[in-house]
Formats: structure tokens, sequence, C-alpha cells
């Protein structure tokens, strides 16, 4: 396939740039030209082939992209969150799988030793997942809990100077490459706790999952634990109870709601160039009203969600921003950005559905933002539960 070359030029209708600090955009220029560089020339053929481009892993923690907000010491960049969410955009906008890896790494594995873990834990883990020398994983989800985690069986048991784990977990990303597991299983007293695996562990592995139509080119797996041996210090032991991996999601599904919007910036300036030069009637389709519906309705959602995950982004800083509102602005970004998605499809007729654009890519990968990190509908149900005190999960 041909390589394309990336003219991507970010809208900025509201001139929203004027928010940002220099260092924001120092950050946004960084990444911007690295996906422009490593991530469009070659991202359509590892989906195409539904395969990871695993030299990325290196690439983004010499980006800083892995663990942003993590303080230095720890080999993190101690930026702030409006960086964090700057870096998911300019990622996404190459594609959600590039988003998903350094989405996983930073708020699901790094972001829980950081704040669960011992200072041993931080001091072993967090430099060498910083920097990509390791890949890790989260595993929430099970085979028969998606949605309701609660109700998870995963298990672990105390066994005296270690402890056994048994279960299992589906729909994890990176777990085929990952050298470690940031696990949620429940103890004897029914409570969640965090354990991370390694890799090598006896009982421990980490089948691949085939066939998907979207994120093809990130790694989705599962995580089978068979009488797994987990030392003692593997316990994260500063949370327990449910709100430990929610809370790890809440800094996820932020990065999300910049992320999506990244995919649908990126369809919304296909879809305009594509305006301006395809020809139809003698005209460029640009000049027909149907399709400037189209584009002033992207540029209208684009431009109402940069707001949200800007203010968003404001909120997090001041340590105010709570996880329902951060639930609106990810179900938002993802609903926006699938539409837009469909929409520059269409747009670009019969070329919309070839890998010459990145458009069908991001359309088809959408379904899996949109679904993971807690459902469409869950977020929904999180903001009619804020707003009325009603409880509709039970
Ligand atoms: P509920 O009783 O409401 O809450 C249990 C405890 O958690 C607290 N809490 C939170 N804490 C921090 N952040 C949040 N976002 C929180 N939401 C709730 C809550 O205050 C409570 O604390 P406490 O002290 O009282 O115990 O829990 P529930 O069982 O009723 O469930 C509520 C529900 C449905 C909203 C929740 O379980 C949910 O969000 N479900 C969706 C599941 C989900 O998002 N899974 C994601 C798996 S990971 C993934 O998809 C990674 S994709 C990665 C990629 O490739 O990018
Ligand atoms: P279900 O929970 O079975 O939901 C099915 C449908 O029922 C949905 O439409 C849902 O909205 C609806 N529904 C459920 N409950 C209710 C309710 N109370 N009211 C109304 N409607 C309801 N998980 C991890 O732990 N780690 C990962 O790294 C990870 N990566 C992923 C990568 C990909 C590519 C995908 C697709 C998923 C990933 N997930 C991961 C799992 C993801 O978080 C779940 O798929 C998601 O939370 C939904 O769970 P489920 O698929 O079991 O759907």
């Amino acid at each position: 396939m041909a390589v394309r070359t990336d003219l991507f030029e970010s809208p900025d209708y509201y001139q929203l740039d004027e928010l940002l600090s220099e260092e924001h955009l120092m950050v946004r220029k960084a990444v911007r030209d690295y996906v422009k560089k490593e991530i469009s020339p070659i991202i359509e053929d590892y989906a195409q082939r539904a395969e990871f481009p695993t030299q990325i892993i290196k690439q983004l923690g010499d980006m800083g992209c892995f663990g942003p907000t993590v303080p230095v010491e720890y080999g993190g960049g101690g930026l702030d969150y409006i960086s964090y969410g700057i870096m998911m955009q300019e990622l996404e906008r190459g594609d959600s799988g590039v988003r998903s890896t350094a989405s996983v790494q930073g708020s699901l594995v790094m972001f829980p030793i950081y704040a669960y873990g011992s200072e041993a834990q931080k001091k072993k883990y967090l430099p060498k997942l910083a920097s990509g020398e390791w890949l890790g994983c989260f595993g929430l989800t099970e085979p028969d809990h998606g949605s309701d985690p609660s109700s998870m069986l995963t298990n672990i048991k105390d066994a005296g100077d270690h402890y056994i784990l048994n279960g299992a977990k589906m729909w994890i990303s990176n777990s085929p490459f990952a050298q470690l597991a940031v696990v949620w299983a429940k103890n004897e007293s029914g409570e969640i706790v965090g354990v991370i695996v390694e890799r090598g562990m006896e009982g421990f592995s980490t089948p691949t999952t085939h066939g998907k139509w979207s994120l093809r080119a990130s790694a989705t797996g599962e995580l089978v634990f068979d009488n797994v041996k987990v030392p003692k210090e593997n316990i994260l032991p500063n949370v327990k109870g449910l709100k430990g991996p929610l809370g790890c999601l809440s800094k996820a599904r932020y990065g999300i709601a910049w992320g999506a919007l990244g995919a649908a910036m990126d369809c919304y300036d296909t879809a305009l160039r594509y305006s301006k030069e395809r020809m139809q009637f003698g005209k460029p389709i640009g000049a027909f009203q149907l399709q400037q519906k189209k584009l002033a309705e992207m540029v209208t959602e684009i431009t109402k969600a940069q707001l949200m995950v800007w203010r968003l982004g404001v909120l997090m800083n001041e340590g105010r921003a709570t996880p329902a509102q951060i639930s609106m602005a990810k179900r938002n970004s993802c609903e926006i950005a699938a539409q837009i998605t469909r929409d520059a499809r269409q747009m670009l007729g019969g070329m919309g559905i070839t890998g010459e654009y990145s458009v069908m890519r991001h359309m088809m990968n959408l379904e899996s933002v949109i679904t993971y990190e807690g459902t469409h509908d869950i977020h929904l149900l999180i903001t009619g539960m804020d707003i009325t005190g009603f409880n509709a999960f039970k």
C-alpha cells in the first residue's frame, strides 16, 4: 500500500489554543510530529494485518507518553492533566490502538502502582514502565462480568508465605505482549484487591484474541490464572474495594475523552480536504449544501467537545473533577467521534472504505472506544444517577 502523507491540521474554530500554555503547545507539537513521522506512515498496514507495532512501546516511552502525570522521581513526566489529555488526543489522531497502549500503561498500570503501591513496588516497576522497557496490562473484565465488575469471580487466597490466584480475565489490551498485569481479584473476605502478576509465573498465560474488526493494530488477549503462586509483596497494599480499579478508570476515561476527539479531528480534516479536491457535477463536493451541513456539524461538535475536555482538564488539575463529570466527557467525545467518523466515511464515497484514508480505520476503532472503559449506556446511567440520586444499576 502507498505511504500516505499526513497533512493533518487541527481545527481551532474558537481560538482555543489561546487557553493552552507554552508547555501544552510544545507537548502537542512533539507528539503530533512523532505521529506524522512514525505512526501515520505505518499504521494502516499494521491494522490491515491485525498486527501490533511493537516498536511503539519504546518510542512512546522515549516520547514521555507513559505516565506523563506521574512524578519525575519515578520516571514519569511530572506534567499536568491538560498535557496528558493533549498527548492522548494526538496519539488517537493517529490511531485509537496507539492511544490505548499509552492509556493502559499510564492510567491503568502505572497509576495504580503509584497510587496504591508500596514504595518498593513503585521503585521496582515505575521506571521500567515509564521508559517502555516493560509493557503492562490491566485485568478487570471477565468473560461473564464486564459492565458489572463487582461480581467478578477471579479470586486470591492466602497460602501462608504466598498467595494463590485463580480465574480468568477477557478483552485485555496489551496482554499478549505485557511483562506484567495489574489484576483485580476477590480475597477470602470477598474484598476486591489489586495484585501485580509477572509473565513467567507458573500457571499464568495470556492467549491472544483473534478476529477483531476494530483496534486491529492493538493487541488484545486474555489473562488466565491456574493456581498462580504470587509473592506476598505483589499485593497493592493501599486499596481495597471496587474504588481501586474505578479510580484508575477515571484517569483512563479522562484520557479517552481527549483521545476520541483526536480521531474525530483527523476525520474532519480528511473530509474537509477531500471536499475541496473531489469534483462531481463540475464542482468540488464541498460546494454542495448537504456536504457543507456534514462539515459544519462536525466542526461544531468538535468545538463543543474541545471546550468540555479543556474545562475538565482544569478541574482535574485542581483535583475537583468528579467521576460523573469524567463519564459525561468520555461518553460525549465517543458519541461525537463515532458520528463524525461515519459522516466522513460517507463524504469520501468509495475511497472512504479503503486504507488510502484513515477514516474507516477510525470508524471501526471507535466501536471499541465507545464500548471499553464503560459502555455508552453505562456512562449515561452514571450521569442519570448523579443528577437524580437514583441508582439504575441496582
Ligand atoms: P458502586 O457501588 O457505584 O461503586 C463502588 C465504589 O467505587 C467508587 N467509585 C469510584 N471511585 C473512583 N472512581 C470512579 N470512577 C468511581 N465510581 C465509583 C464508589 O464511590 C464506591 O466506593 P465505596 O467507598 O463506597 O466502596 O459500584 P457498582 O458495582 O454499582 O458499579 C458501578 C458501575 C456500573 C458504574 C461501575 O462498575 C462501572 O463503571 N462499570 C463499567 C466497567 C468498566 O468501565 N470496565 C472497564 C474495564 S478496563 C477497560 O475497558 C480498559 S480499555 C483500555 C484501553 O485499551 O484503552
Ligand atoms: P456487557 O457488560 O455484557 O454489556 C452488554 C450490553 O449491555 C452493553 O450495551 C451494555 O451497555 C448493556 N448493559 C449492561 N449493563 C446494563 C445496565 N445495568 N443497564 C443498561 N444496559 C446495560 N477490560 C479490561 O479489564 N482491561 C482492558 O485492557 C480492556 N481492553 C479492552 C479492549 C477492547 C478492544 C475491548 C472491546 C474491550 C476491552 N475491555 C477491557 C473490556 C471492556 O471494558 C468491556 O467490554 C466493557 O466494559 C463492556 O463489558 P462487556 O463487553 O462484558 O459487555
